[in-house]
């Protein structure tokens, strides 16, 4: 491999897949479908390229950051590229802004399409592509970037919701790995009804349980429905004063996830201070452990932001501290 080729933006894919190396590991993204789709697709181009099945492993993002990258090839997708991955024989393709440069690895990336489309892109270069895969790509780029204003942008966000609802290994496990099953499948139904019988309620409520945590950023509590919809109709409709809002839950692991979005860009910057990360207007940041439920994570974010005003409380242990004595109270 030539490591002067190593960084391709997605116009100059062509004659890309010849260059791939034969990975032990394809690593995707395991919260969303554009991981689902791009991490399956990947899969089938190993297959015809090697002609064997190379393993799929799915991460949240703070389990990812702890996972050593310790194969000799890997291809890793709808993560973001940072320093620790550049590694000879390691691909990355992949649509989150990153500061860091491939200097062995190679690097596909183009932040206006879904890491699911730059995968079928290198997928139609094989000739993987069919109508079933288009449409579901499609999908998956409108519900990823957030395309509103797209005719199907409600559709594709039920079918975005099956892996958030139904979770990653359970929807893969139910469609036998095959991404053409989910095309209308039964369980959208399911998401229609869901979306329009709780989103209305969820963003009524939600409308007058905004908190603020600093005076840029509010935290929306969320009871029901779909928060991704309920909060882009709060920024959207301007129902708060805040430019970014949160949304904060709870993982099965006990760790507190915080998820940021705002309409001009300010979202990004927020996570980073969290050691998050993701897109401009929408971007996510696991809290530390310490912080063990929604209300400490209130608390903590408050302090983190008043911090950055008040030199006096500079320390993480102070934070740590205060948030033990507060959850003692
Ligand atoms: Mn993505």
């Amino acid at each position: 491999m030539n490591p002067i080729a190593s960084r391709a933006d997605s116009t100059s894919l062509m004659g890309m897949t010849k260059s791939l190396p034969n990975p032990d590991v394809i690593i995707t993204h395991e919260s969303d479908l554009d991981g689902l789709v791009a991490g399956v697709l990947l899969q089938r181009l190993a297959r015809k390229l090697f002609g064997r099945k190379v393993p799929l492993e799915a991460y949240h993002y703070n389990i990812w950051k702890q996972r050593e990258p310790r194969e000799k090839s890997a291809w890793v997708t709808d993560l973001s590229f940072e320093a620790r991955l550049d590694r000879a024989n390691w691909v990355v393709v992949d649509h989150h802004a990153t500061e860091a440069t491939p200097k062995q690895a190679q690097l596909i990336h183009d932040v206006t399409k879904s890491a699911g489309r730059l995968c079928y892109e290198l997928c139609q270069q094989e000739g993987l592509g069919s109508p079933a895969l288009d449409r579901l790509v499609h999908l998956n780029d409108v519900a990823d970037l957030f395309l509103e204003d797209d005719p199907d942008f409600e559709l594709a966000t039920d079918y975005a919701n099956l892996v958030k609802h139904y979770q990653f290994w359970n929807l893969h496990s139910l469609i036998g790995g095959e991404l053409e099953q989910l095309i209308e499948h039964p369980l959208l139904e399911v998401m229609e009804v869901k979306r329009r019988v709780e989103n209305p309620l969820g963003y009524e409520w939600s409308k007058s349980n905004v908190a603020e945590l600093s005076p840029t950023v509010g935290y929306v509590e969320t009871i029901i429905g779909n928060n991704n919809l309920i909060v882009h109709q709060l920024l959207e409709q301007k129902a708060t004063r805040y430019p970014v809002l949160v949304t904060l839950f709870k993982r099965t692991n006990n760790l507190v996830i915080a998820s940021f979005r705002s309409r001009n860009g300010e979202a990004l910057r927020v996570a980073e201070k969290f050691q998050g990360g993701g897109h401009a207007n929408a971007s996510g940041a696991t809290l530390p452990k310490a912080v063990r439920n929604v209300a400490e994570a209130v608390y903590y974010m408050r302090q983190v932001f008043a911090a950055k005003k008040e030199t006096s409380f500079n320390s993480l242990e102070n934070l740590f501290a205060e948030i033990e004595s507060g959850a003692k109270r």
